[in-house]
């Protein structure tokens, strides 16, 4: 990272092809942009590579400042894909003292995030991992901006659950809820089953959703359960075959083994006044599903 930072400042200082003149650093001339495209170059020696990170096709990806996609922002905006640093000693969680494994991490905007989003912010993410395996995702968003400009964002964790086979799962906990379907021009509609199974694409916004959402995998007999605070939206998406296929980086049959519901702020966007933190927290787990409905 230093040697990125370093290897940005020199060349955002003379441009990628005065780079190569003035400071004798041998850039590829393939250099397209600087800072959001590939940067290779060799700084004594180092060969510092520099490739903004791509959300991966799975796991948590966190969509921050903005879910979906509109404005110059990429879709559900850049935090997904950039590098985190690891922060040894944030200020304390607000959570209570525990004996979970966990891992503090932050993001700030670099140079050129600000150039699309000219806002300064901290974003502190906490994973823990509790000793049944159950995960913990706590973010803490900070306005840090010095010019005293509030600033509004949404947010997603983009959770990509593993399933057995999705004709074989539901989802409970969403029915009767209001949604904003992506397949019909964000329209409103209201949920009407009893609880959500799939047989097409689905791609909907579900408003006002409880805490806690199950998602019930019947041939593992395994139940997911999504615990929620500070993120009242919850998005379920399976791009079923015809999108699957057109998805470079998902196997055309991928879309039956897996199913995201995401803990999401996005009817409401947040807005936050200088020094103001939001806070958002999603708990998930994994229980066998002979005891899972009620609890
Ligand atoms: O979360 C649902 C969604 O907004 C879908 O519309 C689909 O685009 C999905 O996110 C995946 O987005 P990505 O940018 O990760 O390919």
């Amino acid at each position: 990272n230093d040697h990125y930072e370093e290897l940005l400042f020199v060349s955002s200082k003379f441009g990628p092809l005065d780079l190569t003149k003035k400071s004798g650093v041998q850039l590829p001339m393939r250099l397209s942009s600087l800072g959001v495209g590939e940067l290779v170059g060799e700084v004594g020696g180092f060969l510092a590579i520099f490739k903004p990170p791509k959300a991966i096709r799975g796991g948590i990806p966190i969509c921050f400042p903005q879910f979906s996609s509109h404005g110059f922002l990429e879709q559900h905006g850049f935090a997904r894909n950039r590098f985190w640093t690891v922060e040894s000693d944030p200020p304390p969680f607000p959570t209570k003292p525990s004996n979970n494994a966990f891992i503090d991490l932050i993001l700030r905007p670099s140079e050129e995030d600000l150039k699309i989003w000219p806002h300064s912010f901290e974003f502190r993410l906490r994973v823990a991992l509790g000793p049944g395996g159950d995960l913990m995702l706590t973010s803490r968003i900070r306005n840090t901006n010095a010019d005293g400009k509030p600033f509004t964002f949404t947010f997603a964790y983009h959770t990509y659950f593993s399933v057995s086979d999705i004709s074989e799962v539901r989802v409970e906990g969403l029915e009767t809820l209001d949604y904003l379907d992506n397949l019909q021009n964000k329209e409103r509609f209201t949920e009407q089953g009893d609880a959500i199974t799939f047989e097409s694409e689905v791609d909907k916004i579900y408003l006002s959703t409880p805490m806690k959402i199950a998602i019930l995998d019947h041939e593992k007999k395994r139940t997911f359960v999504i615990r929620k605070d500070g993120l009242p939206d919850a998005v379920v998406w399976n791009p079923w075959d015809k999108k699957a296929k057109a998805m470079a980086d998902f196997g055309d049959d991928e879309y039956k083994h897996m199913l995201c519901v995401e803990a999401a702020a996005i009817e409401k966007p947040i807005t936050l006044k200088p020094g103001e933190e939001w806070r958002g927290r999603q708990e998930l787990s994994a229980v066998p599903s002979s005891y899972c409905s009620g609890q």
